[in-house]
């Protein structure tokens, strides 16, 4: 049995009435070895896994915490927000909408028990990602000494896209989140805050084992924009018109992990409501902690390209569009 944090979500009185430097999640429990082992296996075959098996809910907040906690950051306005980072985005029938929110993680105190560095979550990142290279026994992971270490929150961004809000093109994670500098290997956890479907715009993975070394052919770009269109990882339509793509399609509260090499997209969202999703992204541990560094780093490079940029955004509307995500 391998010791790994539960996480019990507190009811709403409990969380209420609970500081705000403390963790809801309380209780220690065991994931049993051949659960890891069969989560390791499918992570590695295919570059994505669900994490939320029915065997380890208790690990996880419910459906309808995540969706609180959501609103919380996308909405309230009583939360510390003065560095979250917020893009709009014009829909196609001309409605300005927020359409993504990015550092909120250590606002709230739901999210961050849930998902900052040194949670369960990050735990079971780490468990079920770090390759087997940097494990100290291949064939066991009983020992507590052979379990790779948490794996330290490096950035993440709540997707809202609205209706009729834009998809993402074909991509890869690691070429864009590498530019930065700090580490060469990233996963990404999704939580679905909403049911992701077909219509409202689903994540579409190519399964693999991918990796560095196995990769699809995506564009490198020279431009100075950190979040610009034609960045880093994208997919020519050439290239992603010969991939299978397979939707994950899924419940609201359910989560997965997905490896920063994974080809994935997504379209617009067709419905009247908007599709919600989180994704969180980790970096091995022996790369330290990382998010704020990041976080600084993307501060000053959007900074210098708005400078330069700025002679060039004559409108209001431009300028803000200006971190806009990849249409697809
Ligand atoms: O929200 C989505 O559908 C996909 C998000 C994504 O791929 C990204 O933000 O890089």
């Amino acid at each position: 049995m391998l010791g790994i944090p539960s996480i019990v979500p507190l009811s709403l009185e409990e969380e209420a009435s609970s500081s705000a430097s403390s963790s809801p999640f309380q209780s220690v429990g065991d994931i049993d070895e051949e659960t890891i082992a069969a989560l390791r296996a499918e992570y590695r075959a295919n570059g994505i896994v669900r994490l939320d098996l029915e065997s380890i809910k208790h690990l996880f907040p419910t459906a309808s915490s995540l969706r609180r906690w959501t609103e919380e950051v996308a909405y309230e306005s009583d939360l510390k927000k003065d560095d979250v980072l917020r893009t709009f985005e014009t829909t196609a029938k001309g409605l300005r909408k927020l359409t993504r929110l990015e550092h909120f993680v250590h606002s709230h105190h739901g999210w961050r028990s849930f998902c900052d560095s040194g949670t369960p979550l990050s735990a079971l990142v780490g468990l079920v990602c770090a390759p087997p290279s940097s494990l100290s026994s291949s064939s066991s992971l009983s020992s507590s000494s052979a379990r790779p270490s948490p794996y330290p929150l490096y950035k993440e961004k709540l997707n809202l896209k609205p209706p009729l809000g834009s998809g993402f093109a074909p991509h890869l994670d690691a070429p864009s989140l590498m530019v930065v500098g700090l580490s060469s290997s990233f996963v990404t956890v999704m939580v679905a805050i909403d049911d992701m479907t077909i219509q409202n715009g689903c994540l579409k993975v190519v399964k693999g084992d991918w990796g560095e070394k196995n990769s699809v052919e995506c564009e490198e770009v020279n431009g100075s924009n950190p979040d610009g269109d034609g960045r880093h990882g994208a997919i020519p339509p050439s290239i992603s018109e010969t991939l299978q793509w397979d939707p994950i399609t899924c419940k609201g509260g359910s989560v997965y992990v997905f490896n920063g090499w994974i080809p994935h997209r997504s379209a617009a969202n067709n419905t009247s409501f908007s599709r919600r999703a989180v994704f969180l992204t980790y970096n091995p541990a022996e790369d330290g902690e990382l998010r704020e560094v990041y976080y600084a780093k993307m501060k000053s490079m959007r900074e210098e390209y708005k400078r330069t940029q700025s002679s060039a955004a004559s409108d209001a509307l431009k300028e803000e569009d200006w971190l806009s995500t990849i249409p697809s």
